[in-house]
């Protein structure tokens, strides 16, 4: 395919026109074109994704299968195109055709079915694991409403459905033949049998078909075709049996089925916050046993040998503590429907399962009433109360010295079932997610497990998939880049490091500038188009997406806003660079100061944008719905990447390695990946600021800080508080009482206080040296040219090497 020429791909789109839609291009609309090029993309690898799983097949290798509760896979047209070769030919024949490649790309509705960062390191994963030729598999849900698509009105977030399969979804195909079947409730009866071991039945359990769904998922320019299964939740439901029924039956089933259906009904919106709703217990029993139902009978079909062995063939790793029952699920097909003994069992269970941990916010740390748990999913309950008597008689009996320990580690304690004990206990491998991540999960929150288990723990430094975030998201950079240093980086990304050798070439740097500039107009007349607000192409676009959390701190950035602001008020003559501050966030719909922060941004955007006296020197735009499209169009034309999280806060973050990947500078504390950022870079080259996570801790164990005498002591601090106290920035006197009431009578839990004077310092940095034309290109080319190692690839090598043990399949 890749010798196609853009006529021949012109004359496929018109053939497909009239066999697929039958019409004729003239009478074509763009959402006509975009799903011909689909179809034609799908007619290239269709007998790929066949030849790959056959050949996984003859070769039998293990195989990965990463569980996650989120996908956010956002669109993939394009992506798709690239990785098979035709994003350029496709280009060039919609261009030749008068059409606008970009807007036939963006009539797919993106898949959000993922809330921000992990359900986006699971896309970038599976682009990884096809990439580099690794038989890796994702399992998630088919939700049939994604994340909410979020509106702006009147400063708030108001939320709306994402129902984006209301159109028909190119790139999945069902497999009614591989349903299987769940089962919830019920009662489990134990006999005796007569070798003296235990059997369990189970009688009057509600069951629910999984249906799957397959997405491929395309290998770059290697004809490799991986797979993402999600599964779609249909009641058992026997249309004859039904309709013989009594009318009222008939309108219980209906009943029945629609809250059936309602397991795949929905993404839940919270990102680094556990809601412990029984739905949502319900969604991760669905995902895991439909899961590892398919996973055995797949090893059963390849493989005509006890299952003793599926270690040898299949590892699952858990995206967080989300899919952990897939510990209990294990354990109970192999003993109650292979007759595994509990101990054989085991020693499978703990062979295959790797664990994944993404955060130690103790919001976010799952737990379940272990009623809710014992009621849904009685056996499973059993099982999981089993694992926990053994683990803590072991302690009890073998590790005298952590005895006191046992009401922390247990797995039941509290009345509540804690899933990331479960998981540390039930697997082999439990991973953090940036060095300081897991530093701090050996150290502090998890210290006595990783005293029990120390080779368990280990770090996996996050990563994103450079041909999304860059070769496809900013396609002028990526050229630029070719031209430099050849194509190799494509393949191989650590040899961005090559740009190092440039980074002092003025001509070359004017390159660099050039293509920023480019992206900057290019996102200042997306801007226009979508908000009417005219923002300064050459002013400073400084860039803060992310999910909105207090931790995240879009606060202290909203704060410095108001002191620029503040102060040009007092003197309009102020020679500042002009800047564009750009936010992207949702907030979780129940997370009321985390609204009150959007609600803040646009207040002030409100009054900044129109006031004269600013003259233009401030613009602050908040994009309405962020999400993956959204990203790449933000990303390429950044010039400063705001990664403030409260140190210790954040366990890694990516959006920082997708913007220093584009060029921007960091403005950070040192956290989670922004560290490994630092160590690479170095100081001079990213603004680091702020309270160490040794020091936040430090904080925290002795009561935190007096935000109060910052308020008392630092005019700047109090005017902007005040100015929230007095309605300054709100329609009435009420607005932002709770954002005021938060920081000086809750003790500013994150520190915004404390950090705002090295924020305000760091910033007057960021501003001399954005002047210094050569010094801010060549710091931009070192962050590019650094930013290799965060590339997915590497952290999926990392992963295969150390925990799967699993080789690329062809070379
Ligand atoms: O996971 C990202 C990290 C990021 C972390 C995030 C995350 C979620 O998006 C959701 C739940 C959760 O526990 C953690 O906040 O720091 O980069 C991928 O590892």
């Amino acid at each position: 395919m890749l010798e196609l020429t853009a006529e021949a791909f012109k004359e496929k789109i018109t053939n497909k026109l009239k066999t697929d839609r039958g019409i004729e291009i003239g009478d074509a609309s763009d959402k006509d074109i975009y799903y011909v090029i689909a179809a034609i993309v799908n007619e290239e690898i269709m007998p790929q994704w066949y030849d790959t799983q056959k050949k996984y097949e003859e070769k039998n290798n293990k195989q990965i299968f990463y569980l996650s509760m989120e996908f956010l896979v956002g669109n993939l047209l394009q992506s798709n195109l690239l990785n098979c070769g035709m994003l350029d030919v496709s280009n060039q024949a919609l261009k030749e055709l008068g059409l606008d490649p970009e807007n036939i790309y963006a009539k797919e509705h993106d898949a959000a079915l993922g809330n921000g960062g992990l359900g986006r390191l699971a896309a970038c994963f599976l682009d990884s694991l096809a990439s580099l030729n690794y038989a890796g598999h994702g399992y998630g849900i088919r939700y049939r409403y994604g994340l909410f698509e979020q509106r702006i009105i009147n400063g708030n977030q108001v939320e709306l459905p994402d129902y984006w399969l209301k159109n028909d979804y190119p790139w999945e195909t069902k497999k009614e033949d591989e349903a299987v079947c769940i089962h919830f409730h019920g009662d489990v009866h134990m006999f005796k049998k007569n070798d003296g071991t235990l059997e369990f039945n189970y009688e009057n359990t509600d069951k629910v078909m999984a249906i799957p769904y397959d997405i491929p998922i395309i290998g770059y320019e290697n004809k490799v075709i991986n797979t993402l299964r999600l599964w779609s939740a249909e009641a058992v439901y026997d249309e004859q049996e039904t309709l013989a029924t009594e009318n009222n039956e008939f309108y219980h089933d209906l009943d029945h089925k629609h809250s059936i259906e309602q397991i795949s009904g929905f993404l839940y919106p919270d990102d680094s916050n556990h809601e412990g709703k029984e739905l949502r217990l319900k969604q991760q029993y669905f995902l895991v046993s439909s899961s590892i139902q398919h996973i055995i009978k797949n090893f059963k079909k390849n493989n005509h040998t006890s299952l003793r062995r599926l270690p040898e063939k299949v590892v699952i790793q858990i995206n967080d503590t989300h899919p952990s029952l897939a510990i209990p699920e294990l354990m109970r097909i192999l003993m109650d429907e292979e007759n595994f003994s509990w101990n054989a069992a085991w020693e499978v269970t703990t062979k295959v399962i790797a664990y994944t941990n993404h955060t130690t916010l103790s919001e976010a740390l799952e737990t379940w009433p272990k009623g809710m748990l014992e009621h849904l999913l009685p056996r499973i309950y059993m099982i999981i109360d089993e694992i926990n008597e053994r683990f803590c008689k072991g302690i009890w009996y073998d590790h005298e010295a952590l005895r006191d320990t046992i009401p922390s580690l247990a797995i039941i304690a509290d009345d509540q079932v804690h899933m990331a004990r479960l998981a540390i206990v039930g697997s082999f491998s439990v991973n953090g997610v940036a060095r300081i991540h897991t530093e701090i999960l050996k150290k502090q929150e998890m210290k006595h497990f990783y005293n029990l288990f120390p080779d368990r723990f280990n770090n996996k430094t996050n990563g994103i998939t450079h041909r999304r975030w860059l070769l496809q998201a900013n396609p002028n950079l990526a050229s630029l880049i070719t031209d430099v240093i050849g194509p190799q980086w494509i393949k191989r990304p650590k040899q961005l490091i090559s740009l190092l050798k440039y980074s002092k070439d003025s001509s070359l740097l004017e390159k660099f500038d050039q293509v920023k500039h480019e992206n900057k107009k290019i996102l200042a007349n997306h801007i226009y188009e979508r908000t009417g607000i005219l923002v300064d192409d050459q002013s400073i676009f400084d860039v803060q997406i992310k999910r909105l959390h207090e931790y995240k701190r879009q606060l202290l950035n909203i704060f410095h806003i108001i002191y620029l602001y503040n102060e040009l008020k007092v003197n309009p003559n102020q020679d500042i660079t002009p800047r564009t501050f750009i936010f992207g966030a949702k907030a979780a719909p129940s997370y009321h100061l985390a609204k009150e922060v959007i609600k803040l941004i646009n207040t002030v955007a409100s009054i900044v944008n129109y006031d004269p006296d600013i003259r233009g020197k401030l613009k602050v735009i908040f994009l309405e719905n962020y999400n993956v499209s959204l990203a790449e169009k933000i990303i390429p034309a950044a010039d400063i990447s705001e990664q403030i999280s409260t140190a210790s806060k954040e366990a890694s973050g990516t959006g920082n390695m997708k913007l220093m990947m584009n060029g921007a500078l960091t403005v950070g504390t040192l956290d989670g990946a922004n560290i490994e950022i630092n160590d690479l870079v170095g100081n001079q080259n990213m603004f680091i600021f702020g309270l160490t996570a040794d020091e936040v801790m430090d904080y925290y164990q002795h009561g935190g800080f007096d935000a109060t005498a910052i308020y008392n002591t630092d005019d700047r601090v109090k005017r902007i508080l005040d100015q929230l106290n007095q309605g300054e920035f709100g329609s009435h006197d009420i607005e932002f009482k709770d954002i005021y009431y938060n920081i000086l009578y809750h003790n500013d839990p994150y520190f915004v206080l404390k950090d705002f004077e090295p924020y305000i310092e760091t910033h007057e940095i960021v501003e001399r040296t954005y002047r210094d034309r050569l010094t801010w290109l060549n710091m931009s080319v070192t962050n590019i040219a650094h930013s290799g190692k965060f590339s997915s690839d590497r952290t999926i090598r990392e992963y295969a090497t150390d925990i799967w043990k699993v080789k690329q399949v062809w070379g």
